[in-house]
């Protein structure tokens, strides 16, 4: 049975195919800096927009044909959507694929048949995996599209809604676990506000924080051994997501004793409604130990929400690669295309196409990157930049051994500072075209 006739498994043709249904760039098994283009990408593909996007927006219903959903939500028809998911994901090479819970598996009418349908859905998805070899990039838990969840859910101001939302949250780690899920991703949903007003913002971060120790411990108490994410975003759907950048996130975690079990999940559209590049939020989290994985996706410029869009610019990805190289890698994290289709592109199909490109633009701009590395010319540039901090008063200042006194001392006898040098940014703007 397939659901996807005209479509082949996609295989990788070298740039100069005009075949659509191709890669271009990536080719699986090419070696990069002595690993598989495929280990360092780590492509995974979402369950929430490839499976159960429709196209809607604030002002029209779904426009997306999708012939093999009956638009119920019934476990029968959420059974069957995984029969087509695991075949796009094998026509596509894709090694992983993310879920949040209601995305595979429909809330029942009662917390208990809730779970009773995960199980079987867990059934079914572990014996796909287990058929076609794709794995689990990593679970979450949709904690902000049922109403109960208005106020958010770890930081609402009714009690038994962080209460339903720990019960949600162990079954999904428990089933993340079930499925062999290398990560667990928490993404802050509704954990914001709209209007200090209303709002305790002190006793909703400390129930954030209770929150995740939770998670913690449970995680050690049964087991589950996958990294823990967090995603920052910081608007949409609440004004103030508390979760908003790289920065927030690490001082969150710091403040709250809980760096050690956590990692950031960095997604580029957040990251320019940040007000950041996706290159920032990278290397920030890159410096302090804290990269985990990435969403892959791109805003529009024009535009200024989480139109999460499929990435095709090679600057973007180049960038990124530049950043995930720099740091030693993704880890047990991936590429994942938290990304949809438009609303204009409505039949299958386009979602082949959308997933050539976006593996396409992130393979093309690892071999950018690596070559860009191997020149060295732009480390190189860095290195010559901060050279006086390498010997003589820079390296003591960093090796501590200064202070205001001893530094008054040294520039009243010195007079002034050495001459700056450009900063020749226009320079390597234009190098990093060579590679392009
Ligand atoms: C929303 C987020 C979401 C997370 C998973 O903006 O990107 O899709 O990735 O909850
Ligand atoms: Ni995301
Ligand atoms: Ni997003």
């Amino acid at each position: 049975m397939t659901y996807f006739p005209g479509v082949p498994k996609i295989q990788y043709e070298g740039p100069k195919s005009r075949n659509p249904l191709a890669f271009r760039w990536y080719n699986p098994d090419e070696m990069i800096e002595g690993k598989s283009m495929k280990d360092h990408l780590r492509f995974s593909i979402v369950y929430w927009h490839t499976m159960r996007g429709t196209g809607s927006d604030p002002f029209g219903p779904g426009t997306a044909i999708r012939p093999w959903d009956d638009g119920s939500n019934s476990v029968d028809n959420a059974l069957k959507r995984i029969e087509v998911a695991f075949e796009i994901f094998e026509k596509l090479q894709a090694p992983f694929y993310a879920w949040h819970d209601r995305d595979v598996s429909p809330e029942g009418s009662s917390l208990k048949e809730t779970n009773a349908n995960f199980d079987r859905i867990a059934k079914s998805l572990g014996e796909h995996q287990q058929k076609s070899g794709v794995k689990l990039l990593w679970g979450t838990a949709n904690m902000f599209s049922h109403p109960r969840f208005m106020h958010g859910a770890s930081t609402s101001c009714n009690a038994d809604v962080f209460a339903f939302g720990a019960a949600q949250v162990k079954k999904a780690i428990e089933v993340t676990k079930q499925l062999g899920g290398e990560n667990y991703v928490f993404w802050g949903g509704r954990e914001g506000y709209q209007s200090l007003y209303n709002t305790d913002m002190k006793r909703e971060l400390d129930h954030l924080a209770r929150f995740f120790h939770m998670a913690v411990d449970y995680a050690k108490k049964i087991g589950f051994t996958g990294q823990f994410l967090i995603e920052p975003k910081p608007k949409e759907p609440t004004k103030h997501q508390y979760d908003s950048d790289a920065a927030a996130c690490i001082n969150f975690l710091r403040a709250y004793d809980l760096l050690p079990y956590f990692k950031l999940n960095l997604e580029t559209n957040h990251a320019t409604l940040a007000g950041h590049t996706m290159m920032h939020e990278l290397d920030y989290a890159g410096h302090q130990g804290a990269l985990g994985s990435i969403d892959a996706n791109t805003g529009d410029l024009l535009l200024g929400w989480d139109t999460d869009q499929f990435p095709t610019d090679f600057y973007l990805t180049t960038q990124c690669m530049l950043a995930i190289l720099k740091h030693g890698g993704i880890g047990k994290g991936g590429v994942n295309f938290d990304a949809k289709v438009r609303r204009e592109s409505f039949e299958p199909i386009d979602l082949f196409h959308a997933h050539i490109g976006g593996m396409d633009a992130f393979a093309r701009g690892l071999k950018i990157a690596a070559e860009i590395r191997k020149d060295g010319v732009v480390s190189d540039f860095i290195k010559q930049r901060y050279r006086s901090w390498d010997s003589g008063i820079g390296a003591s200042i960093e090796s501590g051994n200064e202070s205001f006194e001893s530094l008054e001392k040294y520039m009243l006898e010195k007079g002034d500072s050495a001459p700056n040098e450009s900063g020749r940014q226009e320079m390597l703007e234009n190098i990093i075209n060579w590679y392009l």
